[in-house]
């Protein structure tokens, strides 16, 4: 859609991504976001992450003490993983009232044809789009509001995600091209790593996901040692030894799938992986990736618990993230009224 479009210099680099506080958080979204986020903050770029509970209740609004726990249980999450709440800014979206604001700007800005090509409204409304919340259509619109409303010039997020970034793209440009002003920046997604796209452990062509029906199917962040090993010897695997080369790969997608978690987990490349495990049969190579695993993820659910045990101390640390969001968000916001023609 709007390929080769460069960031205008005149925008600092700014880094938002948010995560839904839809349910348990997944190993997906620990090596596809939470991770990346925590080895990210240091490079100097002022990063904003975002539990954002406003795309949460597109699924699902009857359960507010749910929501209450998910969110702080994210919270709890995104600090566990490494991420600094003094050193990035983390909140939550309802807090920063410019998220819904500027979201209804955007609902009129995008077009009907380019929400209906999104794949996440296809796959979540399923064949029933009668029944679908009219919220989950404008999602995609919601989430162009939250990068925008920082001019954030770099999103990082897992391939699912990638499709919502260009239709953010086509927003900005084409509410700059309607306003005849260069006010939003061009946003670049930030797809890297082995562990862009984490597979379900019982089918090697589904993403694991939180509300995949099968909790056998991906491992919770909030997994004890012995159901992270069980879940890792049940994976679903072929019979053949792993391969040295990436290419002994192909048509093998659950064995890719271990191999990118082993590697991502482990800081290697798929390469070194298979240099080292090459030759190996799954019965001893899981045990490996368990025995990682478990060294890995431990730590987070330990620190996890231990911060979900004092929840004024989260709800304190959401509510100084959100004074220091709309620090950034209000003037933004201001601007975009302005433009848009709106008498204050
Ligand atoms: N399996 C995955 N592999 C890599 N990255 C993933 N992410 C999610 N699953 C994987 C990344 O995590 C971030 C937050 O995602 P989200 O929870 O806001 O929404 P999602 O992508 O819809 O995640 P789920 O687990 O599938 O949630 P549900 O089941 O509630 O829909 C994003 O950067 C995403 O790419």
């Amino acid at each position: 859609m709007t390929e080769g479009v460069q960031t205008s210099p005149a925008f600092k680099p700014r880094v938002f991504s948010g995560i839904q506080p839809s349910g348990g958080l997944t190993l997906g979204n620990y090596l596809g976001a939470l991770k990346r986020f925590a080895d990210s903050q240091n490079n100097g770029v002022e990063s904003i992450f975002c539990m954002v509970d406003l795309h949460a209740i597109t699924n699902v609004l009857n359960d507010a003490q749910a929501l209450r726990h998910n969110t702080r249980e994210l919270c709890a999450g995104f600090i566990a993983s490494g991420v600094d709440p003094e050193k990035s800014i983390l909140f939550n979206q309802s807090q920063v009232p410019g998220h819904a604001e500027l979201g209804w700007i955007f609902n009129c800005v995008a077009r009907m044809g380019w929400m209906q090509r999104m794949t996440q409204w296809k796959d979540k409304a399923g064949k029933n789009t009668q029944n679908a919340s009219l919220g989950l259509f404008a999602y995609p619109a919601l989430m162009a509001a939250d990068i925008l409303l920082y001019h954030a010039t770099h999103v990082p997020v897992g391939e699912d995600q990638k499709q919502h970034v260009e239709l953010t793209r086509d927003i900005a440009l084409k509410f700059n091209h309607d306003f005849g002003v260069d006010f939003f920046p061009i946003p670049e997604p930030v797809i890297e790593g082995t562990a862009t796209r984490v597979m379900s452990l019982r089918d090697g062509s589904k993403k694991m996901s939180k509300s995949d029906p099968s909790d056998a199917s991906r491992i919770n962040l909030t997994d004890d040692a012995d159901a992270i090993a069980s879940k890792i010897r049940k994976a679903k695997t072929d019979p053949d030894a792993l391969p040295s080369e990436a290419e002994g790969l192909e048509g093998r997608p659950e064995a890719r799938n271990l191999v990118n978690i082993y590697a991502a987990l482990n800081d290697q490349t798929q390469a070194q992986v298979l240099s080292e495990v090459g030759g190996k049969q799954f019965s001893e190579f899981k045990p490996m990736l368990a025995e990682l695993a478990v060294a890995k993820l431990s730590p987070i659910s330990g620190e996890m618990s231990r911060l979900m045990q004092n929840p004024d101390e989260i709800d304190a640390i959401l509510r100084r993230g959100a004074e220091r969001a709309r620090e950034i968000a209000d003037p933004i916001m201001k601007r975009t009224l302005d433009i848009v023609g709106m008498v204050r």
